[in-house]
């Protein structure tokens, strides 16, 4: 069995950054990751990929022949794949015996809520190679700041998770920058939590743009509210706390936590409830240690996140802080410097 990620999500919303935050964190508890780049667009990417959808095909070379645009050259890559799915499953066949797999795909949100391609390659990897894969959809937190953006994020999430049909996760990414689009007109768990939408209609009627599109918006969030799925939890990929929970969180849905040990339907029931520290425990020294550091310099995790370099760093951070502060400056790190 493998276990992995599909990440996904609108233009912007922070998917290649979690991918290189989620991949070091990982690697901190002891996971071998392989990330995998379908993003025949990701130019600068900020870690080393297993498989990179680009040695195949290149949205700029579609973009010349055959002629197409940016929207429909991307849905041309993603065919191009399903169709070329054996290069896929060659490339990633020396990495199921032990890595995690993070797959990191562009921002067409599209290919997620009603194109056929992305679900039919998915369905086909998960197949052949028993893969575990949760969606991991990300959103960024500032679309709650107006409520017709957030009841468009919430429609979205919801016809992704019925399109995709994969154990799903919606997460409010960058929520760190929440405070800086103002105040909220209700507290962050109204969003998260998505209870009672009728609330958003004075929300909506404040503004003459969406007042305009009232009654249709009624209408979607009576839908969205009665199907009942769509929920989000938080994400400061900066954060180890927030990413910590997040892990908690998928391995859960993909059943990573329940991997590797035989147990009684029951024993599964009450993990599946209940917390999943337990997981951690396998590696006690890792993680306490991790913990150490991050306590000792928080700062530390936020600068791990940002480049593959310094992951090099973090491993001789495992031998002492102090050492891994000399390596980070030798590398000019100017905002170490700047502390
Ligand atoms: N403050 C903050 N910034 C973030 C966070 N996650 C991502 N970002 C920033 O958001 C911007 C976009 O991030 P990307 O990871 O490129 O987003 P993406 O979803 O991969 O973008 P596309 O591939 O173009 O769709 C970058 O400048 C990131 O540094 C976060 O948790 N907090
Ligand atoms: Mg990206």
């Amino acid at each position: 069995m493998v276990f992995g990620q599909v990440v996904i999500g609108p233009p912007g919303s922070g998917k290649t950054t979690y991918c290189n935050g989620m991949s070091q964190y990982l690697s901190l508890i002891g996971r071998k990751v392989a990330i995998v780049n379908l993003d025949p667009a990701n130019d600068a990417l900020p870690y080393d990929c297993a498989v990179n959808i680009e040695e195949l095909i290149k949205l700029e070379d579609v973009m010349v022949e055959p002629s197409l645009g940016p929207n429909g050259g991307l849905l041309y890559c993603m065919e191009y794949l399903e169709k070329n799915i054996d290069w896929l499953e060659a490339k990633l066949k020396p990495f199921l015996k032990d890595h995690y797999i993070l797959f990191d795909f562009p921002g067409q949100v599209e290919l997620f809520f009603n194109h056929e391609s992305t679900k039919k390659f998915l369905t086909k990897l998960t197949k052949s190679f028993d893969l575990r894969l949760t969606a991991v959809q990300l959103i960024d937190s500032h679309l709650c700041a107006d409520p017709g953006n957030y009841v468009s994020a919430l429609f979205l999430s919801l016809s992704t998770m019925l399109h995709m049909e994969l154990p799903h996760v919606n997460v409010l990414s960058k929520i760190d920058l929440l405070g800086s689009y103002g105040k909220l007109a209700f507290n962050l768990d109204f969003y998260t939590d998505v209870q009672d939408l009728s609330y958003l209609e004075r929300s909506l009627n404040q503004d003459p743009r969406s007042a305009k599109y009232r009654k249709l918006t009624k209408e979607l969030c009576s839908v969205i509210e009665d199907y009942g799925l769509v929920n989000f939890t938080t994400l400061d990929i900066q954060d180890k706390e927030s990413v910590g929970n997040l892990v908690k969180l998928v391995d859960k849905t993909n059943g990573y936590i329940f991997s590797g040990i035989d147990a009684s339907v029951v024993e599964y029931s009450k993990i599946a409830v209940g917390q999943t520290d337990w997981d951690y425990n396998r590696y006690p020294f890792i993680f306490s240690y991790f913990l150490t550091i991050v306590s000792l310099d928080s700062s530390v995790f936020f600068r791990v996140m940002s480049t593959t370099k310094d992951v090099v760093s973090l491993t001789i951070v495992f031998h002492g802080c102090g050492c891994a502060r000399e390596v980070h400056e030798r590398r000019g790190n100017t905002r170490l410097r700047k502390k």
